[in-house]
């Protein structure tokens, strides 16, 4: 068993009057502040009973309650379920049963639209703050193999799996990550991506560890992001590339200052000529790959790089490995990562960690090539997964949905090229003899998808491509758009 001490305890000892969160409008709190609250939150937590092993769902956005929520947990031993606020009833309903939360804290703001979900204590961020503490004894020492957080991630078979995240997994991917971008003392890194995915979420664990204040916004924005930039001392921000796309037509020839050394790019494929711009226009973009499985960041470019290699998305951090399974001789095949911060596997799914894990080795399901020098280029993925701004679609659980309506015969789900989200679901449907329209088909998935995953288009078609194992040839499908 190894610990290691509290890390924001920690943190509030080595540097209590530092700045751990600053908000747009001025708002700020030191790491001593922090502890405070998230002790006397923590405390607060147990008088309503929950405790070691709990499972308590988070829904909020970006906001320091949900910071102070999140560390309380750790205070407890309590394990966070981090749930994504653009989903639907049904799919948070989902994911609740399936990590059996018992509690859930939601944003104030929030609270009215999931007083329904399926727990049986729901309680508003503010709403706890009116209890009474309970004298319980808070973890002083963190177990780097204890659980600390859940983060369900989409698969291919239409079900979203919860991603099991230690606090190891979160301690290696900080120190990973310091190892390749280094940790400077003035560094403040903008958070913008949301703290329920794993991209945001380990932005709050770097801070913790190295010292660091965390600019946490509420709502991405591409002007307060760039004013940020510009007069708040932000020198790292973290981004998909719809985000980069938006602050690129912002900043158009304004040169950021020297102190910004780092956007930090990933959560999906960065186009070229995104890459190229941003180069011309002296934006320190970092290519990074990563994934909730491997609790952010594996394989990044390093800052010396980052000119050369391009389009590349670098190396295996320092405390992990890298290797390419070649299906062909083209040198493309699938991309295996191993290391101290990818997960030991999916929540009470056993069937999807042993397809994922093989002697600790994660097959991503993603496609790549190393270069001669040992560069890794992402150009795919196995299945037909969908990137929309950042959010993940399987294809699979839209189908699934639509083929519960008796109109429809079968129904296939494709990607298109979009320019505001870089990609949009589209189903091509055929229809059994029953009509059915288009807004009735989409006013249908309204009701049970998030509205990224909504079809934006539903295409008519006598029949599927079928290949001579009768399988739809989705890339058939791609030239029909
Ligand atoms: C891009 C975002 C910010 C867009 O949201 P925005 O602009 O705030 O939209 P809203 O005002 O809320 O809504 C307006 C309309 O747009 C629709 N909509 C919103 N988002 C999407 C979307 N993604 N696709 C399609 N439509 C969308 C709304 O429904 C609304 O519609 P109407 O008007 O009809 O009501 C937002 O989507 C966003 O935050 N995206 C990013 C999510 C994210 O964090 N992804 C990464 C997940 N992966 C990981 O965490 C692992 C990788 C990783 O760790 C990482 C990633 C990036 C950088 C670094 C790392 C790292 O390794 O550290
Ligand atoms: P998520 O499970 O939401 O974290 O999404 C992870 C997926 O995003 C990966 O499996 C990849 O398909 C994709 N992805 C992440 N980083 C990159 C990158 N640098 N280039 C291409 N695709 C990426
Ligand atoms: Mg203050
Ligand atoms: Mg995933
Ligand atoms: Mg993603």
């Amino acid at each position: 068993m190894e610990t290691i001490p509290h890390w924001l305890t920690k943190q509030a000892d080595l540097a209590p009057s530092q700045t751990a969160i600053e908000l747009p409008d001025g708002f700020t709190m030191t790491f001593s502040e922090l502890r405070d609250e998230s002790q006397t939150y923590a405390k607060k937590l147990a008088g309503m009973g929950v405790a070691k092993g709990t499972h308590v769902g988070i829904l909020s956005t970006n906001y320091h309650r949900m910071v102070i929520a999140i560390h309380a947990l750790s205070y407890l031993g309590a394990v966070g379920v981090l749930l994504n606020i653009r989903l639907t009833e049904t799919e948070l309903n989902y994911q609740i049963i399936d990590a059996g939360v018992s509690y859930l804290l939601a944003a104030d703001s929030l609270i009215e639209q999931v007083m329904h979900l399926d727990v049986e204590k729901i309680h508003a961020f503010s709403e706890i703050n009116t209890y009474e503490e309970k004298a319980v004894n808070l973890n002083t020492e963190l177990n780097l193999d204890d659980t600390f957080t859940i983060i369900y991630t989409s698969g291919t078979t239409g079900f979203p799996k919860g991603v099991i995240h230690t606090y190891g997994n979160h301690w290696w991917s900080a120190i990973g990550s310091a190892l390749n971008l280094g940790i400077n003392t003035n560094d403040k890194w903008l958070a913008t991506l949301p703290l329920f995915h794993v991209g945001g979420l380990s932005i709050l664990i770097k801070s913790v560890i190295y010292g660091m204040p965390v600019y946490l916004l509420d709502k991405f924005n591409e002007d307060v992001i760039h004013k940020a930039i510009m007069k708040s001392g932000v020198t790292i921000v973290s981004v998909v590339t719809v985000m980069l796309q938006r602050l690129i037509t912002v900043a158009g020839s304004t040169k950021y200052p020297e102190t910004f050394r780092c956007m930090l790019l990933g959560g999906g494929p960065a186009p070229k000529s995104l890459l190229e711009k941003a180069k011309s226009n002296h934006i320190p973009v970092f290519q990074t790959y990563g994934m909730t499985e491997t609790s952010s960041q594996i394989v990044t470019l390093s800052p010396k790089d980052a000119l050369e290699k391009i389009g590349s998305a670098g190396k295996a951090l320092f405390p992990a490995q890298l290797k390419v399974i070649t299906l062909e001789n083209n040198g493309i095949g699938e991309i295996h990562v191993k290391g101290p911060m990818v997960t030991k596997g999916y929540l009470n799914n056993k069937v999807a960690t042993e397809k994922a894990l093989h002697s600790e080795w994660l097959a991503t399901g993603d496609l790549g090539y190393l270069d001669t020098e040992g560069f890794l280029y992402v150009v795919g993925r196995r299945n037909d997964l969908i990137i929309s701004g950042g959010e993940n679609i399987y294809p699979s659980e839209i189908e699934n949905l639509l083929t519960n309506l008796t109109s429809i015969k079968e129904v296939a789900v494709v990607g298109k090229a979009d320019d505001r989200w870089d990609q949009v679901p589209v189903a091509f449907v055929v229809l059994n003899d029953q009509k059915m329209t288009e807004s009735e088909i989409i006013s249908y998935a309204q009701k049970h998808l998030a509205k990224y995953k909504v079809p934006q288009t539903i295409y008519f078609v006598d029949q599927l491509p079928r290949n001579a194992s009768n399988k739809i040839v989705k890339h058939q499908l791609l030239k029909l758009l």
